[in-house]
């Protein structure tokens, strides 16, 4: 579809116009990565006053339609970015939002492929990775469709963190964290390196994992979100932008190289199971997911956030 713009529409429909929702929004009119933007919330007045909000940037920003909507707008999108739905409160964990969240999951998947949705569907709400496959599995897409954010925060807050440590730009900081977006989650130090350097030669040590200021960047890594939650009661500006990361990889096909999270079957010996991984993601969703070579410890590490996690779904799902 052509818009008024004479270039081809991208749309992207966001469901859940919370903290994460409409940072997303405010950071994907800042990037001018899409040009259609429809706002869905169970609660519409929040939608609503949203939108006009957004709109009163417009000046200010590349030309981009943004409105509220039903889930008959997820027709023609060809994005739509689940935020929707209960988040941590201070000392909650992740997967104690399982139950509240698959439930009302069920409910917006079904609604969104009602309307003849035939896109991407990348889900943000936690537990994300649980969330994922849930919705892989009630919409019927294929898996490469289904996307989770995954833990590409938790890399962006590592990258971060050893960058401010070895005082170098974190866009030159090369290193993953993988598996759950949660508690279970494991650095890749085996694979950590700045500018094509290793970590472990910057720091002259031959185990990177027991330098104590490398485990303590790992610990403010995964724990960061309890960190913010007790400070300012949820996190999401960093959410917002890595899901704009992920939208440009996906409207601009890049084939960009993100930890999002992707079905596995039998990647790291692990099958059927959302988790976060090193992935090519491009128009067509993943692409393909890559396989590292974790040293011992990290693939312990790997398959048992694994376990944990499909032990959770299990139980929510039942
Ligand atoms: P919020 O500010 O409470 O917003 C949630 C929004 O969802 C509200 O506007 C609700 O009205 C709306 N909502 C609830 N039920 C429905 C429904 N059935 N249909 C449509 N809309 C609905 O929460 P916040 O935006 O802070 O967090 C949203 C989710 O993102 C939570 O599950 C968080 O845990 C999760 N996050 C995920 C992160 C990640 O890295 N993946 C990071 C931060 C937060």
């Amino acid at each position: 579809m052509k818009n008024g713009f004479g270039t081809k529409t991208r749309k992207v429909a966001v469901v859940g116009t919370g903290f994460v929702g409409s940072s997303y929004a405010f950071a994907l009119l800042n990037q001018g990565i899409a040009n259609e933007l429809v706002l869905i919330d169970i609660n519409q007045e929040k939608a609503e006053g949203e939108i006009r909000d957004l709109n009163h940037g417009m000046p200010f920003a590349s030309p981009m339609h943004i409105w509220s909507g039903d889930y008959d707008e997820c027709k023609d999108a060809d994005l739509v970015v689940i935020t929707a739905g209960a988040n941590q409160g201070p000392g909650e964990t992740r997967l104690d939002l399982v139950e509240k969240n698959v439930t009302i999951f069920n409910k917006i998947v079904r609604r969104i492929m009602d309307s003849g949705f035939n896109g991407i569907i990348l889900v943000a709400t936690n537990p994300v990775d649980i969330l994922s496959y849930v919705t892989w599995q009630a919409s019927g897409l294929p898996k490469e469709r289904v996307i989770g954010s995954g833990t590409i925060l938790d890399t962006a807050r590592f990258r971060y963190l050893l960058s401010d440590y070895f005082h170098v730009d974190p866009r030159n900081v090369h290193a993953y964290i993988m598996g759950e977006h949660g508690d279970t989650e494991l650095p890749v130090w085996s694979h950590a390196q700045i500018g094509g350097v290793p970590i472990k030669k910057f720091l002259n040590v031959e185990n990177v994992a027991e330098h104590p200021d490398m485990k303590e960047i790992f610990l403010n890594t995964r724990d960061a979100a309890y960190h913010i939650i007790n400070r300012k009661g949820a996190t999401y500006y960093g959410i917002a932008m890595g899901l704009v990361r992920i939208t440009k990889a996906i409207l601009d096909n890049e084939n960009a190289i993100l930890t999002v999270s992707a079905l596995l079957e039998g990647q790291y010996g692990v099958n059927n199971i959302y988790s976060g991984v090193p992935a090519i993601v491009n128009k067509d969703g993943i692409r393909e997911v890559l396989e590292l070579e974790l040293n011992e410890t990290e693939l312990k590490q790997f398959q048992h956030s694994a376990h944990v996690l499909k032990e959770t779904r299990e139980k929510a799902c039942q």
